[in-house]
């Protein structure tokens, strides 16, 4: 069990039973039927966008322009809407990545359905009280997307993806309170035979290619699950918005932004491995450098991002500070270095905000531009020394691009 805390180790054991035909939930065959009925290229498609009463469109908070760009059913934050920002992301600005439309569920007729062979006795229910009864505990943690970054595999290295355009704004910091996965769970009676927990969201089914994949879900082990995880009520002090998850989400640090299931419903506790379209067909590697059945992950990688858009417009000859945030699933940021000259020349940026957390860095840097075109990278290295490539790994559906991100502005 011990060696369920690294997921590398995880994904390629379950790699193996998946293969072996070990699966429940989501088998081998399952997957081939699928890909056999809709044909290649359907993973990472836009949503077919299924809506379900209740549902209020596919997202409800508003989407100014001047914190959002809308990809289809998600909203992508705007970087150059975190300046002057402090260390959480405002809901009003927090990105949102829906695979189908945001329900409306009232607290009140909530309930969070716990059963499975993983149980030592039969299944057991929450209502939102319930949960609001245990113990609470408030965790500052990112949800970031797996696709975070996927167009620039496109315009900085050339290489088709499919799935959301994400620059690097699919991600967001917030103060999450809730009660403990490992709480619920022992509330439920956790049996010792526990392999798999699936959390299931209540929002419409998934329907990409023609093909309903039913509901979003993503299973964990027991082993993650006991350790970090947060059922969460409560975001930046505020009950849960609907559109990250009312009444209430899962919250896995360090993890995927998938793994981070919202309006959580349902949480099966297995006694053997399971699988979803969201860890078998989605959320691999594919590509000519992977396995065929693609290569597993569960976890984020470094990344780096100024508080500007793209292509932004700075004042020519006059001193600019420029800030931004690094992050690392490996751990706090040790330092970040940044090029305004394409590359040529670095510097160590100042860390801004010492002691606020290990969700992300706040930097900053000074600069005096001459009038034209700049382009500014900057690249982080965390405290066991994992960093930002020149070039990430492509893989066909664009996830975990690491790269240093070249940033055009303009000094005028
Ligand atoms: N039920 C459900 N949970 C979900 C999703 C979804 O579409 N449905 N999207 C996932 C993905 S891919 C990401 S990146 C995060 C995004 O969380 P946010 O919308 O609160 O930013 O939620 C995850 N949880
Ligand atoms: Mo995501």
């Amino acid at each position: 069990m011990d060696d369920m805390l690294d997921e590398g180790a995880y994904d390629r054991r379950r790699l193996r039973q998946w293969l072996a035909g070990e699966a429940g939930g989501f088998s081998r065959r399952d997957l081939l039927k699928l890909t056999a009925a809709v044909g290649a290229g359907l993973a990472g498609t836009a949503a077919a966008g299924t809506s379900a009463k209740g549902a209020a469109g596919p997202i409800v908070k508003p989407l100014p322009p001047e914190s959002f760009t809308v990809l289809g059913t998600n909203a992508e934050m705007r970087w150059s809407a975190m300046a002057g920002q402090g260390y959480l992301v405002p809901i009003d600005r927090f990105f949102v990545r829906n695979h189908t439309s945001t329900p409306i569920i009232e607290p009140a007729d909530w309930r969070l359905q716990v059963f499975g062979a993983g149980l030592r006795h039969g299944p057991a229910e929450f209502s939102y009280d319930d949960l609001r009864r245990l113990p609470s505990e408030t965790i500052t943690s990112a949800v970031e997307c797996a696709g975070n970054g996927r167009s620039y595999f496109t315009s900085q290295q050339g290489q088709p993806v499919s799935g959301t355009a994400w620059k690097l704004g699919g991600i967001g910091v917030a103060r999450w309170r809730g009660v403990r996965l490992s709480t619920v769970l022992r509330h439920a009676g956790l049996g010792r035979n526990a392999v798999d927990v699936l959390p299931t969201g209540l929002d419409p089914n998934y329907v990409t290619g023609g093909v309903d994949l039913g509901p979003v879900r993503r299973p964990l082990p027991v082993r993650k699950a006991l350790h970090d995880v947060l059922v969460a009520y409560e975001m930046n002090g505020e009950p849960l918005p609907a559109d990250h998850g009312r009444p209430a989400r899962l919250i896995v640090p360090h993890w995927i932004g998938i793994a981070s299931i919202k309006w959580l419903g349902g949480i099966e506790v297995s006694d053997a491995p399971l699988f979803s379209p969201w860890n078998t067909q989605f959320y691999r590697l594919f590509g000519p450098d992977f396995p065929a059945e693609g290569r597993p992950f569960d976890r984020q990688v470094v990344k780096s991002a100024f508080e500007l858009d793209q292509g932004a417009q700075v004042p020519a000859g006059r001193p600019t500070r420029l800030r931004g945030r690094s992050w690392s699933a490996g751990g706090a940021i040790h330092h970040v270095d940044v090029s305004t000259d394409g590359g040529r020349r670095w510097r160590r940026a100042r860390p801004v905000g010492a002691g606020e957390g290990a969700a992300w860095q706040r930097w900053e840097i000074d600069w005096l531009p001459a009038a034209g075109e700049h382009e500014l990278l900057a690249r982080a290295t965390d405290v066991r020394g994992g960093t930002q490539p020149d070039v990430a790994v492509h893989n066909e559906l664009g996830y975990l691009f690491d790269a240093v991100v070249r940033h055009r502005v303009v000094a005028a």
